[in-house]
């Protein structure tokens, strides 16, 4: 059911409030130097962490269970990622990926500038390095088929998804590079740690921070980064406070590495909510909780489900990928492709 908050921003979830322990004193200070690049960059860079321990079983809940080696995304795709499709994919928007919430809204990122065949699109300030809110699971779908597609004049329409299909069912091909996670390899990279490798004694955790402990909420500073990084911080129950509002997305890396997930991944619980592909009544299912959600949201033994057309302010998504092949194994084809081709060319000399 859609609420309406005082700040103007809409969420269609149930609250269900819990106590939260007590704030802990601030155990990390974030450098300069671990805030993302991407804002920099003309084109997206997505950073991956990669998933293994192929084979494991699935939890109690009935998911988790992943038998091949995939990639997720380590953060929520952000605003300085989806403004970088925006400007080369949206300058006649036929496709709503742009919504005007993200400029109306203070928890959106993206302002909208000229007119429709020439829209160009900016950051609003200090939202660069926030995820991405306002966007459907059409629009995040397009964006993995631009990634798929080499993005630049990459096709939103085809390769990971066919977009002909219909929103409620489709899924990602077998030959897509990049793709929406599905239900399992989020939930595994979210909540799964080995037992003999220091995970729980099911090997997984009930919270994406690697802890069976309600996190602690982040606080913000002035600019949106968490001012409480450390050991199981997240951003949930309305306590990153700034720019006016109750509770705000925050700079994706900045709950610090001792908040992470087993793998790597940061904000799989809170911040944003983030689509993967499984199907519950043609609704597609969310997982991991907001900046709004109570730490129930955050939890292993909770989904939510939405129409995939929707779009909320504490809505978002990350990727998946297919993993690379290990380096030694690149050297290896390399070093074979080169030898066959000397071999070819006849030639004495290296290349
Ligand atoms: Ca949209
Ligand atoms: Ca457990
Ligand atoms: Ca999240």
């Amino acid at each position: 059911m859609a609420i309406t908050l005082a700040g103007g921003a809409q969420s269609c979830f149930n609250h269900i409030y819990e106590c939260s322990p007590a704030p802990r004193a601030p155990s990390l200070l974030l450098v300069a130097g671990l805030m993302l690049t991407d804002s920099v960059k003309a084109v997206v860079t997505i950073d991956y962490v990669t998933v293994g321990d192929i084979g494991n079983a699935n939890d109690s809940t009935g998911f988790g269970g992943v038998a091949y080696s995939y990639q997720i995304s380590k953060y929520e795709v952000t605003n300085a990622q989806y403004v970088e499709f925006l400007n080369v994919k949206a300058a006649t928007d036929t496709n709503s990926l742009y919504n005007n919430s993200m400029n109306s809204d203070a928890r959106g990122g993206i302002t909208q500038g000229g007119v429709s065949g020439s829209f160009t699109y900016s950051l609003k300030t200090d939202m660069g390095d926030k995820p991405v809110n306002y966007v459907s699971f059409l629009d995040s779908m397009r964006f993995a088929n631009w990634m798929h597609n080499g993005q630049g004049n990459g096709s939103t329409e085809s390769g990971a998804y066919d977009m002909t299909q219909s929103a409620s069912t489709v899924i990602h091909g077998g030959s897509a590079s990049v793709w929406l996670p599905t239900e399992n390899e989020w939930y595994k990279a979210a909540y799964y740690q080995p037992v003999g490798l220091g995970g729980d004694t099911d090997s997984y955790w009930l919270y994406p921070t690697a802890s069976n402990t309600a996190p602690t909420e982040a606080t913000a500073g002035s600019t949106g980064i968490i001012s409480n990084p450390g050991t199981n911080v997240a951003n949930y129950n309305l306590g990153a406070d700034w720019n006016a509002q109750n509770g705000n997305v925050t700079t994706v890396v900045s709950a610090g590495p001792l908040s992470s997930g087993y793998y790597g991944t940061f904000d799989m619980g809170g911040n944003v909510w983030e689509w993967n592909e499984a199907v519950v009544d043609s609704a597609r299912v969310l997982r991991g909780g907001s900046w709004l959600s109570a730490g129930a949201s955050l939890r292993a033994s909770f989904r939510d489900s939405i129409p995939p057309t929707s779009e909320y302010a504490d809505v978002g998504f990350r990727l998946a990928s297919s993993s690379v092949p290990e380096p030694s194994r690149v050297m290896l084809l390399l070093a074979g492709a080169c030898s066959l081709l000397m071999r070819r060319r006849r030639v004495p000399f290296a290349l």
